[in-house]
């Protein structure tokens, strides 16, 4: 190794020191498409467990110290006692998700829904969740809206927008000095027709009224396909307006699977725009979560693979030689730009990463270290009985 390939070597391993990445309670647990959800053994029955089991990735990998929590899904006596279980087990409480998406009378919608009874059903819950964030010590209230329509004429899209503004404004006025609005935006589904939400622009146009305290959530599975999200990662990141991203992949739609598993391309292609607009330590603001389901594959692997797929992403996207990118660019480069990105791309990270988790005490295999921990056999014997947590459990 050169004394600069050296220095560069010393620079990637340093910056992942300080990456984190927040793994949702959900994923833990049962979910899955809509056709079926395969229930599996050893899964968390309640909030402590699911908390349990992000400790146990946080423990392996060694990034992932947070964990989101979605209410009512986690809902508990008692949130105080919730976060110190947390910090006893080595973790601390996440984003708080707001679900106004599986109440009967949400069919219409929840905050735009044109029943001023059910309008103010969903906000009093966003109210809910900034107690419950008061209580957890989070900083990040994350929503995102199933609101939309199914056919051209069943309500006015113009007074839906006035009703999901009045209902951000007045969650956003109850938040405190260090609390944040994170909205998210979802192309479609379950609305097929508007989606009240449907993309950054329109999440964007919101929390430019709210103010300084609401930010743009990019969940990557949530566009249409081909969508350079990558773009909008640098556009949110320049306007200063970018949150929070809950990564997952996907091949079709709102696939929920791994991220990084259908195309790590791209999640590197994200990351080396996070890079470029130093944005990946914790002062940058922005919270690193995944949002997956686990339908057929076990759980906690899942989640230690996901976040290993985000640090080999991270890794590739801070080996790009900037100066070197720099100098093509600015020479109308165009083949050389490309290649300085492609060669980063392609370096095997992995033994530079195996290297940082034995410096930080970690088995430098998580994924063989949990096959190893007998954790799996233990949760299979201990969690029988009682009702397994999943959608809406
Ligand atoms: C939504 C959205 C939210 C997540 C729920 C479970 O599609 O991505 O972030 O909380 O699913
Ligand atoms: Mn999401």
């Amino acid at each position: 190794m050169t004394q600069s390939d050296a220095q560069t070597h010393d620079r990637v391993k340093q910056a992942l020191r300080i990456q984190r990445i927040e793994t949702p309670s959900w994923a833990y647990a049962n979910s899955g498409t809509r056709f079926k959800v395969f229930p599996q053994e050893g899964v968390p029955r309640n909030p402590y467990e699911k908390i349990a089991d992000a400790a146990v990735v946080h423990r392996l990998t060694g990034v992932a110290p947070t964990v989101a929590l979605h209410i009512p899904w986690d809902r508990v006596d008692d949130y105080a006692d919730l976060a110190k279980y947390a910090a006893d087990q080595g973790v601390a409480l996440g984003a708080i998700n707001a679900n106004v998406f599986q109440d009967n009378d949400y069919k219409l919608g929840s905050v735009t829904n044109p029943d001023p009874g059910v309008r103010r059903k969903a906000i009093d819950h966003l109210l809910e969740c900034v107690d419950i964030m008061d209580r957890t010590g989070s900083r990040d209230l994350k929503l995102w809206f199933s609101d939309g329509t199914n056919y051209p004429g069943q309500d006015d899209i113009r007074a839906r927008q006035d009703r999901l503004a009045a209902a951000l404004r007045e969650t956003y006025d109850r938040l405190g000095d260090h609390q944040r609005l994170l909205l998210e935006y979802k192309l479609f589904e379950p609305a097929f027709y508007a989606t009240d939400v449907p993309d950054w622009g329109t999440a964007y146009a919101h929390c430019l009224e709210l103010g300084p305290k609401a930010q743009v959530v990019i969940d990557t599975g949530h566009h249409a396909p081909g969508t350079n999200i990558e773009f909008i990662v640098a556009f949110l990141l320049r306007a200063g307006k970018l949150g929070a991203f809950d990564f997952n992949s996907r091949f079709y739609a709102d696939d929920d699977l791994m991220v990084g598993a259908a195309d790590p391309f791209q999640l590197f292609r994200i990351m080396y725009e996070i890079v470029r607009g130093d944005a990946l330590g914790p002062e940058a603001g922005i919270a690193f979560m995944l949002d997956q389901c686990h339908n057929i594959e076990p759980k906690i692997p899942a989640i230690i693979r996901s976040v290993l797929n985000v640090q080999e992403a991270t890794a590739k996207a801070l080996l790009v030689d900037a100066a070197a990118l720099a100098a093509a660019q600015q020479a109308g480069d165009v083949l050389g730009a490309n290649a300085v990105l492609m060669d980063a791309y392609h370096t095997d990270v992995r033994p530079l990463l195996a290297e940082l988790r034995a410096e930080l005490g970690l088995d430098p295999d998580p994924m063989a270290a949990y096959a190893r921990s007998g954790y799996f056999d233990k949760i299979r014997a201990e969690r029988v009985g009682g009702q397994q947590a999943g959608w809406g459990a």
